[in-house]
């Protein structure tokens, strides 16, 4: 049993300001939920992170606030090849050269919900180079969100990391991308590992691409949603052909986050922290494929789904199998119904068509299944939250269900909807 506050001084002073900042912004009903889930649980504060996160991304993608996404870095990486593949008008098109400074004033595509700005190159030498220098620093500081283009070839060195330094300092959301990886003849990983050591990052911190063969673009799309949840809304509206990835991540996010609640160890049954997961994810879906509903609805949804029932079916099943704890096979099944959900309801708000029960069975099955797998190299003993959060996220990403995006009318679905004409609509 714990309040907001002893749950607040949990955290480190610096991320308790965060916190408490994105707590206050959520609407008092919000506040309300998460206070009556916090009672009820035992809470761990990484959990109820996650769980602030998700109410307060909820939050945000209905107030659909607009975004500005800066692409900056040194001359001639790629940015404006990048900048090109992420906005949609062909009269916005930046020019592309061989030479350095094809690029010289910043460039701005006004996608309605989203805005991307395209600079010219930060790394200044003589007067010229200053110029642009500056307005490129002007384009950042812009910024909601930083791309910041590094070219794998030339590698991340002094000037590259002074000028990431001073990128830091504005204190944004960013995402490094090292640029023309097709260049590179050594091991792509080791490459991204050093420029990783250099700007003291992780290495998933940084994404590699080919800007110039559109390769890895959606992987960039994707980082800018995990790292910045509030721009799902902005980025699918600006970038229709990303919606499956978009959906797969808060897919991936819910049912990872639904994997922590349901090994906490509590009854299975009627646990309300889970359907106010599922609740967000379908509403953040629904904003994925621009479906204007609210949350009660989407948590109505939720219900039509009747997912609730099917995995408490499935724990009994399951568990009388015997061979494994209750809380791994918990855990399991809260995350395979949550994915199962979210798979169930892109098909509903792309096509108004419901799963057949079979099909939403056997998929929770599926991945059950794939899950369990994930979880046997955790070992014996009882997991950390962030290997049970990690296992389920490989688990998923390595499925084959990850690139099995409903190709809606093309090649048949992995898990279809019944046939016949069915006018119903979310
Ligand atoms: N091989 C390769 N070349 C690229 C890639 N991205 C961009 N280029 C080329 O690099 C040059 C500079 O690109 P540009 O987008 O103008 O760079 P900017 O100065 O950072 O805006 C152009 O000749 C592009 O065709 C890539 O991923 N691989
Ligand atoms: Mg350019």
């Amino acid at each position: 049993m714990s309040t907001i506050d002893e749950v607040l001084s949990e955290f480190s002073p610096r991320t308790r300001e965060k916190v408490k900042a994105a707590w206050e912004a959520l609407p008092k009903p919000l506040q309300d939920e998460l206070e009556t889930i916090l009672k009820a649980v035992p809470i761990q504060p990484q959990l109820l992170r996650r769980l602030i996160d998700i109410a307060l991304r909820q939050y945000q993608t209905i107030s659909g606030k607009k975004n500005k996404i800066t692409i900056v870095g040194p001359a001639n990486v790629g940015k404006s090849t990048l900048y090109n593949h992420l906005i949609r008008s062909k009269t916005d098109q930046a020019e592309v050269g061989p030479l350095p400074g094809t690029t010289r004033i910043n460039q701005e595509a006004d996608a309605g919900f989203f805005s991307i700005i395209d600079t010219p190159g930060a790394d200044a030498v003589g007067d010229v180079g200053e110029i642009e220098k500056q307005r490129a620093l002007t384009g950042a500081r812009q910024a909601d969100f930083l791309i910041i283009v590094f070219d794998a070839i030339q590698g991340v060195k002094k000037t590259e990391q002074e000028l990431f330094e001073e990128l830091a300092e504005f204190d944004k959301p960013f995402l490094v991308v090292l640029n023309k990886i097709d260049l590179v003849k050594r091991s792509e990983e080791r490459v991204i590992a050093k420029a990783a050591a250099t700007l003291n990052l992780e290495p998933s911190q940084i994404v590699a691409t080919n800007a110039k063969d559109g390769k890895n673009i959606e992987h960039v799309v994707m980082a800018i949603a995990k790292i910045d949840p509030e721009t799902i809304t902005a980025l699918s509206r600006a970038l229709p052909e990303f919606r499956w990835q978009l959906a797969w991540g808060a897919i991936v996010s819910a049912a990872s986050t639904a994997g922590l609640i349901g090994a906490v160890p509590l009854p299975f049954v009627d646990f309300a922290p889970l359907v106010a997961v599922q609740g967000a994810m379908v509403l953040s879906i629904a904003r994925i494929y621009q479906y204007e509903i609210t949350l009660e609805r989407a948590k109505e949804l939720t219900v039509t789904f009747g997912l609730g029932f099917l995995g408490r079916a499935l724990f009994q099943e399951l568990s009388k199998l015997g061979g494994l704890p209750g809380y791994v096979l918990a855990a399991a099944i809260a995350a395979s119904t949550t994915v199962a959900m979210g798979y169930a309801s892109i098909v509903w708000f792309e096509k108004g068509e419901k799963l057949t029960s079979e099909s939403l069975q056997k998929m929770t099955k599926d991945i059950t299944d794939i899950l369990l797998k994930s979880f046997k190299n955790l070992g014996k003993s009882r997991p950390s939250k962030t290997a049970l959060q990690q296992a389920i996220q490989n688990g998923l990403e390595n499925s084959t269900l990850a690139s099995q995006q409903p190709d809606l009318g093309q090649s048949p679905l992995p898990y279809p909807p019944p046939t016949g004409p069915n006018t119903q609509s979310p």
